[in-house]
């Protein structure tokens, strides 16, 4: 009997270890779906990293002196460059030498039908008549979006695909500039494609480097489908309640951009940002919209700018600028570093073809730019009484990354108290058996 005690204790104690962590391991987790989501080796033959398959548009015919936009086969590579990897050791490198391009790499995955998901991505890009590093010319569209299929059909071109806001994170000559895009949608199948592109298309764009760089890629389940998720038919709510905890922002590295675009006279709403101990360096972020007239969630060159559409800005639960497009000036907001949710909201009489919401990450100094696409309401234009709704529907509801902080410390705290309710037990218990040693 008195041998048994020690034992016994130890036998407890592994019990309880083994409880705790089974109970840890039970928590829900933002688990990333992704199959190879940073982009590291092995690479195949292609080019493209394993997990994921590339795709392109080849427009085949070349208009003299790049005076149109078109579209030739780039070249996809592993870049082990440390200062273009966001994440691990690699990233995906896609590229051409002087003709522009739009292409990605794509992976197709299981889920659960009716469940909504959240696709992100990192990316910076380069264009360039002169070598590394010197900066990327502006002037050029890198059009970095996130795109989701959702039924899986792997197909780019499919009518369905729901594509994020679009984005251009030029590399300032130090490859601070990293940006992430985001898109949110319900998967109707078992499956779902996700695509990483980059559209680079454009008269003028021509350059002798045209090169965009992925990385850190991840697709997580942000939850049911809100409802019913109807197409996104804009009510002219208040405010997108964005249930979110606030995320510690993350300042990469500085770098001293020149934010050219001035925000000329936009209207300061009165929302100030609250609490700011010391005045930081501001970043830079510029939204517009643009009428998608092929509704394809791209921004093409004969597609112009979109007015009367309304942005929200939120940092967190907190609305921090509102603006309303004007036409081809984007709105640019000065703002402290840190993560924001930008949610467009488009009158009646047009519809979206690009996801409602954008989450973007601001550093010192960093300039973000955001385009939303939208057109004219179809039924509208066209039928009095359509059966279905236009094809390009939206992403899910303004409930953005919300859950990321929260799980997380639900799941650290839950934990805790199992460990300390563990304890407590464990302590009792040896206190006994030495009482009654005793
Ligand atoms: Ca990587
Ligand atoms: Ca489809
Ligand atoms: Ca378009």
């Amino acid at each position: 009997m008195k041998k048994l005690r020690p034992s016994l204790c130890l036998l407890l104690l592994a019990l309880l270890a083994a409880a705790v962590s089974q109970a840890l391991a039970r928590e829900p987790r933002q688990a990333n779906l992704l199959s190879n989501p940073s982009f590291e080796d092995p690479y195949n033959a292609d080019g493209s990293a394993s997990g994921w398959v590339r795709w392109h548009r080849d427009t085949q015919t070349k208009p003299e002196n790049c005076s149109d936009a078109y579209a030739f086969l780039p070249q996809w590579s592993r870049e082990t460059n440390g200062s273009l990897v966001r994440d691990g050791f690699i990233s995906q490198h896609v590229g051409n030498q002087f003709d522009t391009w739009n292409a990605g790499v794509f992976q197709t995955v299981n889920v659960t039908p009716g469940t909504t998901y959240r696709f992100s991505f990192w990316a910076i890009g380069r264009a360039s008549n002169e070598q590394y590093p010197t900066p990327s010319d502006q002037a050029v569209t890198l059009g970095v979006s996130a795109g989701i299929d959702p039924n899986g059909s792997g197909l780019w071109t499919d009518a369905d695909v729901v594509w994020g806001g679009a984005a251009s994170p030029h590399d300032t000559g130090n490859q601070a500039n990293w940006q992430q895009v985001a898109v949110e949608a319900t998967a109707t199948g078992n499956q779902i494609t996700v695509f990483v592109s980059a559209n680079l298309m454009g008269a003028n764009n021509c350059r002798a480097h045209l090169d965009v760089w992925f990385d850190a890629a991840q697709l997580v389940e942000v939850g049911p489908p809100p409802t019913d998720t109807p197409p996104p038919q804009p009510t002219v709510s208040p405010a997108p309640q964005i249930t979110n905890t606030p995320v510690p922002p993350t300042p990469t590295a500085t770098s001293e951009a020149e934010a050219e675009a001035s925000p000329t006279a936009t209207s300061e709403p009165t929302v100030a940002p609250t609490d700011t101990p010391e005045p930081s360096p501001m970043g830079l972020l510029c939204v517009n919209a643009f009428g998608d007239v092929n509704a394809d969630g791209q921004h093409d060159p004969d597609e112009g700018a979109m007015a009367g559409v309304n942005f929200t800005v939120a940092a967190g639960d907190r609305i921090v600028q509102r603006a309303v497009s004007t036409g081809p000036e984007p709105i640019c907001f000065e703002l402290e570093p840190g993560n924001y949710q930008v949610v467009q909201e488009v009158p009646p009489t047009l519809e979206m073809t690009t996801g409602a919401t954008a989450g973007i990450t601001l550093a010192e100094g960093q300039t973000v730019r955001v385009e939303f696409g939208s057109r004219v309401r179809q039924q509208v234009a066209e039928e009095g009484d359509a059966g279905d709704p236009a094809p390009a529907a939206t992403a899910g509801a303004p409930e953005e990354e919300a859950d990321e902080a929260a799980p997380r410390s639900i799941l650290a705290y839950s934990g805790l108290a199992a460990l300390f309710l563990g304890i407590a037990l464990l302590g009792g218990l040896i206190y006994m058996l030495l009482r009654q040693r005793a």
